[in-house]
């Protein structure tokens, strides 16, 4: 009995990662748990926000709220602490049924100093900021900074004890040190410290040779800021998990997908894609780097997530636009093993970070979204636990709308766009028109392999077609059965069987997402 007494309640088992075959899962309450994620705007992280926040999530079926925590809110006179906003978001996050993400704002937020407290901004002798070469300030302030370092450290690993305090039952399942770490405008600190330890050399955990310079070439200088930045939030995290031992990332600021690392456009220092391996070098107390991904073009989008998902880094897309077109890349980002997924600025504080997501996110935008969340929300356990184990993918509608393939096993798995749900492309013996979405930015889909013959899919506005991926064999394929259904308590449910017009010509997803459990055969 005492031994009884003793074992944890499941909702007090510590979130965590697993890794498996280069696979990977969030794992919350002891299962995997797919984050279908929001975050709300930058400034909403205040009690008399939340009623913003809240209903908006409820609407989108996300499970997750991803919400700012501030250093300059936490410890607004040095050493004094307040917790009161993030009490009042563990009650509120509880009350909708929500897990939540804190975002760390401290030393860096999309670069800048923005979010540290005024006593921190004010001081620029104790928190130095990065210098120009020829001495100037800049406006980041510098990661070779241990003053700095050890202040935002202290504020963290305080925010850390009171969440132990505050929260057994982790209804914080995440945090994110930091926000789109390190500097724009410049690469890196120019000042005589930085600049002694530029010239020397690299770091023998980088396993490479000779000063910054000789071993990365054109970009040395991002490299060496990258590592610097990444150790200085290694450290913060290391102390922060050392009180509670939560999952924890790094988000970037993106620079182009498909240009090589000598090109300008993200934040320098930061845990951009070229730089991922150097970050995993430095910080191996972040579990994941993550990409924020404001790109509205299919290829570039794909690109990056094929960046971030590695076997060494679980894929999570924890900002991505919130303009409807975005929801379509829920479908590859899910298909390729995603712990979790985030529009960003998901709340009615009258706000729009227009050009990046959405003027207004009106009652179609947020239903783009919230169709795929309301599928998956249900079985956000049993989706996670396939993604674990077996191969997933997925696919979302580029700009020229061509077909998209995948094989898995023996099979060819096809995505099309823009037809209707009944006959093929080239029917040309009767008039047809396409639906009226067939040249917008919607459509994708997503497929797990349960078995050698076995699949689970789902989409919209795509027709997904399984043909043997070698037809040369002889052997000619049939579907076997396809069911619509969904998992409870960890079992498939079947709701009704498709058949006739409903599989003639490929599985037609429209508006309204489904699972389908699809098994395949062959004759001959
Ligand atoms: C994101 C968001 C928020 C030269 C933008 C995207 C969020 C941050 N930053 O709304 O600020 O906190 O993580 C950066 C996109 C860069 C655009 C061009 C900069």
């Amino acid at each position: 009995l005492a031994l009884l007494a003793s074992q944890p309640a499941v909702s007090q088992i510590l979130p965590t990662i697993e890794h498996r075959d280069g696979r990977h899962a969030l794992i919350v309450d002891g299962k995997p748990f797919l984050m279908l994620g929001a975050q709300a705007h930058n400034s909403s992280n205040y009690q008399a926000m939340l009623d913003t926040v809240f209903p908006m999530l409820d609407e989108m079926h996300a499970n997750t709220l991803e919400m700012p925590v501030a250093w300059e809110q936490v410890e607004p006179v040095e050493g004094r602490f307040d917790f009161g906003f993030v009490d009042a978001l563990l009650v509120a996050a509880r009350q909708h049924d929500k897990r939540l993400v804190l975002l760390w704002f401290g030393t860096w937020k999309n670069t800048s100093a923005s979010y540290v407290p005024e006593w921190v901004k004010t001081d620029i002798k104790r928190f130095n900021r990065m210098r120009a070469p020829d001495g100037a300030a800049h406006y980041a302030l510098s990661p070779h900074s241990r003053t700095t370092l050890e202040a935002d450290k202290r504020a963290f690993v305080a925010l850390m004890q009171h969440l132990k305090a505050a929260d057994p039952q982790h209804t914080v399942i995440m945090v994110q040190v930091e926000n789109e770490s390190g500097s724009y405008d410049q690469p890196r600190d120019f000042g005589p410290e930085a600049q002694k330890l530029f010239d020397g050399p690299v770091p023998a955990a980088l396993r490479r040779k000779g000063t910054w310079r000789e071993a990365f070439g054109v970009s040395a200088d991002r490299a060496f800021n990258a590592w610097y930045t990444a150790r200085y939030i290694d450290e913060i995290a290391a102390a922060a998990k050392a009180v509670l031992d939560l999952p924890m990332y790094c988000n970037a600021a993106l620079s182009d997908p498909f240009a090589g690392p000598e090109a300008w456009g993200g934040a320098s220092g930061g845990p951009d894609w070229p730089m991922i391996d150097v970050w995993k070098a430095a910080a191996p107390h972040i579990d994941v780097v993550a990409p924020d991904i404001y790109n509205r073009d299919a290829k570039a989008y794909i690109a990056y997530l094929d960046h971030y998902a590695r076997a060494d880094n679980p894929l999570m897309v924890p900002e991505t636009g919130n303009a409807s077109e975005y929801a379509r890349f829920f479908w590859p980002t899910l298909g390729r093993g995603a712990i979790g997924f985030a529009p960003f600025g998901m709340d009615r504080s009258g706000y729009s970070n227009y050009p990046l997501g959405a003027t207004d996110v009106d009652d179609a935008t947020l239903s783009a979204f919230a169709v795929k969340y309301r599928l998956f929300a249900p079985i956000a356990n049993d989706w996670a636990t396939i993604a674990l184990a077996r191969p997933t993918w997925g696919f979302a509608k580029t700009d020229d709308g061509g077909d998209q393939s995948q094989v898995l096993g023996r099979w060819k798995v096809t995505a099309q766009f823009g037809l209707p749900q009944f006959g093929e492309r080239d029917w040309t013996w009767l008039k047809w028109d396409p639906p009226e979405w067939a040249d917008k930015p919607v459509g994708g889909g997503v497929v797990a392999q349960l078995g050698p013959d076995e699949f689970l899919i789902a989409g919209d506005h795509v027709r997904m077609r399984f043909a043997l991926a070698d037809p040369a064999k002889g052997a000619k394929m049939q579907i076997l059965f396809a069911e619509e259904g969904t998992f409870e308590n960890g079992k498939w449910v079947m709701r009704r069987r498709w058949n006739g017009d409903q599989t003639d010509y490929g599985f037609n997803f429209a508006e309204e997402p489904v699972l389908l459990k699809v098994r395949l055969g062959t004759y001959r």
